[in-house]
This record gives C-alpha cells, sequence and structure tokens, in this order.
C-alpha cells in the first residue's frame, strides 16, 4: 500500500508568507492532481507556540538565519511563522484536503524545533505518524511539500530510517535555499541514504 505524505503546505511557506518558500504554490495544482492516486493521504502541519525558541524573536539578538546551539540541538533562527491558530499556519486554501486520512502536527514544543512529520529534531517526541502508516499497511511513502531542504529532506530521512520505501516528487517540492547549494545538497543527503526521487508524470508506473 502506498501514501502520499502532504509535508507542511501552509500559507506561511508560500509566496507572501512569513517564511516564503519562492514558487512554493506552483506545486499545489501537481499535489491536488496525483492525489486521488494513493492509497492513503496524510499531511504534516508546522504548529508552533508563539514563543518558539527556533523564532528569531525569541532569542536575544536573534537573526533570521543565524544558527545557535539549543538545548545541545544546532538551530538555523527563522522569521515567526505557522504560530498556532493563524491564517499563515493554515493550509493553502487551493490545496484539495478532501481526500486527507490525517494531518500531523509538529513544532509545538517551544523548546526544540520539528523539521521531520515523525519525531522532533532530538528524536525525543513521535508524532505517530509511522505507527498511522503501519496500521494501515503502508509500505511505501511518497513525499511532497516545502520545504524541500528542511522539512521534506528530514521527513523523507526518517521514513527511509525507519523501513519505508520513500521517494521524493521532485516536481512537488520547493527549497527555501538559504544558501543556494541548499537544495542539491538535500537531494544528494537523501540519494545518500536510500531515498528515490520521480517526477508526478511517472507515478503511474509506481503505484
Ligand atoms: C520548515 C523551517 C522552519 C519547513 C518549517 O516546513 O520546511 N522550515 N519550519
Ligand atoms: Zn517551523
Amino acid at each position: 500500500m502506498k501514501a502520499l505524505i502532504i509535508v507542511d503546505i501552509q500559507n506561511d511557506f508560500l509566496p507572501g508568507g512569513a517564511l516564503a518558500v519562492e514558487f512554493g504554490d506552483q506545486i499545489i495544482p501537481t499535489v491536488n492532481k496525483i492525489m486521488p492516486q494513493f492509497d492513503l493521504v496524510v499531511a504534516t502541519q508546522d504548529w508552533h507556540p508563539a514563543n518558539h525558541q527556533s523564532f528569531a524573536s525569541n532569542q536575544p539578538h536573534g537573526e533570521v538565519g543565524q544558527v545557535i546551539d539549543l538545548y545541545g540541538l544546532k538551530q538555523v533562527l527563522w522569521p515567526d511563522h505557522c504560530i498556532q491558530d493563524t491564517l499563515g499556519a493554515s493550509f493553502a486554501d487551493e490545496l484539495n484536503l478532501s481526500l486527507n486520512r490525517k494531518i500531523f502536527r509538529k513544532g509545538t514544543d517551544p523548546r526544540v524545533d520539528s523539521y521531520s512529520g515523525f519525531f522532533d529534531n532530538g528524536k525525543k517526541q513521535d508524532t505517530g505518524l509511522a505507527a498511522f502508516l503501519q496500521s494501515n499497511g503502508i509500505s511505501t511513502v511518497f513525499i511532497v511539500g516545502l520545504a524541500t531542504d528542511y522539512c521534506v529532506k528530514y521527513t523523507a530521512l526518517d521514513a527511509v530510517a525507519l523501513g519505508f520505501n520513500t521517494w521524493v516528487i521532485v516536481d512537488a517540492v520547493k527549497a527555501v535555499n538559504l544558501q543556494p547549494n541548499d537544495q542539491q545538497d538535500a537531494f544528494n543527503q537523501m540519494a545518500q541514504a536510500g531515498v528515490k526521487v520521480c517526477n508526478s508524470d511517472e507515478l503511474p508506473g509506481k503505484l
């Protein structure tokens, strides 16, 4: 059985949002189009309290893009984004959620960031996504969404480490690219770990 994992397609990650991913909106029609082809569709949602310590505004002299040590983990400082119950944290209006079975929220602990849809960055809290997929007989996951170099990458790395046959659909992801090579580095790192890539138009042969 094959699942589609939709990562963080939320207003704050779209053009005009607080942590906008360039062209992030362009993937939405592709995601909507492929959705009906999967046995199961789930979505992750970045869901931060306003006092989240990954926000530059919550660190003394914090600057966006700066890397700090946060309780022993390297942490990039971000603009305030995806604050619980705000429009920025809401899913994109254009995203079809009618086929979505369950939403997995992450980043709720103010002390630790959570890029992966499975675990926080310290691997202490489990969102329940792995157990949900397993209980639905899923052995293969296809990942789409935002952003390639953060939440998509960490979700894919955890998926493959958990033993899922893991694909990233390259024309349905976009990167933040704080550094110009971040997207390429992310694809290299995922490939090294055993994550496979395909285009959305190749799916019929794989599903
Ligand atoms: C993300 C940075 C901070 C993402 C979430 O969804 O990729 N990136 N929070
Ligand atoms: Zn976040």
